[in-house]
């Protein structure tokens, strides 16, 4: 039986080019001759191009290149301009928020006004690319089921970097700009709040996570598993209902007794991605500002053990005057 050709097989189909297919009006052209990829097309399709790119196209890596160059630059000047230095310590380098003191004021450049700047362009930036990504599925007729889980992870983004701050009256909250420095700002943040895994939010987040790689697996799996019978070819699984659909079905239902169908494997996929970011983005909305400590939180709903009652009784740092004020 002739099979399906798959991933391991040596064979890439060069037609001509794809153009797409033509755009309405008001659209600028794609641009670029189209190429191929040998190594690419290991991958995904072989065929590289021709790209939109579009004014919020164009405005969005504008603003982005912006941020990164405000953020490097920064970088750069705090080991004296030194490249040696610049390369060899970038992944403790930072670019850190304004001080808790200065609130929601505009501070001086070098006291957090780069920091506010950067983000600013970042934020045009992510939110332009988004009107890239919305517009383009309209374009093609397309739901808009891409935006709206690129929005979830927008939301989350936006929480730990512009609402919160703004609804805890400091930009001093933010995350800084930085790969080390903004772990270090996580593991701060969830030790200032009261340990993180308290926050029901957080738990539901971690489970979306977790469920999230699972479902992928498990599909990719599965489609891999029938593709030697077209399984991977979903047009022709829908017109023509085939055995690698059927088996794919089936084999869920005799392994777990409950199998997903071609289409709601995809709205589970989608749900579990988006549900991640979107809880999470609920639960560091809701730290500081309504919930001081969640292990504190914790005891008092019954989700965490209080210490034995030979210890003093646990205050919340928080609550105490001193340093942490
Ligand atoms: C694979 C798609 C491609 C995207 C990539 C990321 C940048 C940053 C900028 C040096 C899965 C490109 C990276 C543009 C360069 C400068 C200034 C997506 C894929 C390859 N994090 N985080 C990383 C961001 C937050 C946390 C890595 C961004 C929160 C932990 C990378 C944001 C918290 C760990 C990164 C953001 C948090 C990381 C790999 C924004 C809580 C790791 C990311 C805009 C959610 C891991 C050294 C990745 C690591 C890691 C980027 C926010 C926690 C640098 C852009 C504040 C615990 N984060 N992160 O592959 O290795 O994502 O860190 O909100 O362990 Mg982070
Ligand atoms: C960051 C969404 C924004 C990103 C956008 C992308 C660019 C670049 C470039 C293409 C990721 C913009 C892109 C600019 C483009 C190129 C090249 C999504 C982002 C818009 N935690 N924790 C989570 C676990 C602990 C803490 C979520 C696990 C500790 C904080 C997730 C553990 C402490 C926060 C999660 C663990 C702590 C989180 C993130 C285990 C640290 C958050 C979900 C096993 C000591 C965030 C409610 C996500 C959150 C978050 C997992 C432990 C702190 C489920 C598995 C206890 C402060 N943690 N965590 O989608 O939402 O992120 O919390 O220990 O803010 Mg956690």
């Amino acid at each position: 039986m002739a099979e399906y050709q798959n991933i391991f097989t040596q064979i890439q189909v060069k037609g001509p080019a794809d153009p797409g297919v033509p755009l309405p009006a008001g659209n600028t052209t794609r641009k670029g001759k189209p190429g191929y990829s040998h190594l690419l097309g290991l991958f995904g399709d072989a065929q590289i191009g021709p790209i939109y790119l579009g004014w919020f196209g164009i405005a969005s890596l504008l603003c982005g290149f912006i941020a990164i160059e405000i953020i490097g630059l920064n970088m750069w000047a705090s080991v004296n301009w030194d490249p040696i230095q610049f390369v060899r310590q970038l992944p403790w380098l930072a670019l850190e928020p304004p001080s808790p003191a200065n609130g929601l004021r505009i501070p001086p450049l070098n006291e957090g006004g780069w920091w506010l700047m950067a983000g600013f362009f970042l934020t045009t930036s992510i939110l332009l690319w988004w009107v890239r990504v919305y517009r383009r599925a309209r374009a093609l007729g397309m739901g808009t089921h891409v935006a709206w889980a690129f929005a979830a992870a927008i939301w989350l983004y936006l929480v730990l970097g512009f609402i919160r701050p703004v609804l805890m009256g400091s930009w001093g909250e933010a995350v800084p700009f930085g790969i080390f420095p903004h772990l270090d700002w996580t593991a701060a943040f969830s030790i200032r709040y009261g340990n993180l895994f308290y926050n029901p939010f957080h738990m539901l987040s971690i489970a979306f996570l977790y469920g999230s790689a699972l479902l992928f697996a498990m599909h990719g799996a599965t489609i891999l598993a029938v593709s030697r019978y077209g399984g991977d070819r979903e047009v022709e699984q829908i017109l023509d209902r085939g055995t690698a659909s059927e088996r794919s079905a089936l084999f869920w239902r005799w392994t777990m007794g409950f199998n997903a169908t071609m289409e709601s494997i995809h709205r589970w996929a989608w749900w579990f991605a988006v549900l991640c970011p979107l809880t999470g983005g609920l639960g560091i909305l809701l730290t500081g500002t309504v919930v001081d400590n969640w292990y504190l939180w914790g005891v008092k709903h019954g989700v965490a053990p209080p210490y034995p009652a030979v210890y003093p009784p646990v205050i919340d740092p928080a609550a105490a005057s001193g340093i942490s004020q």
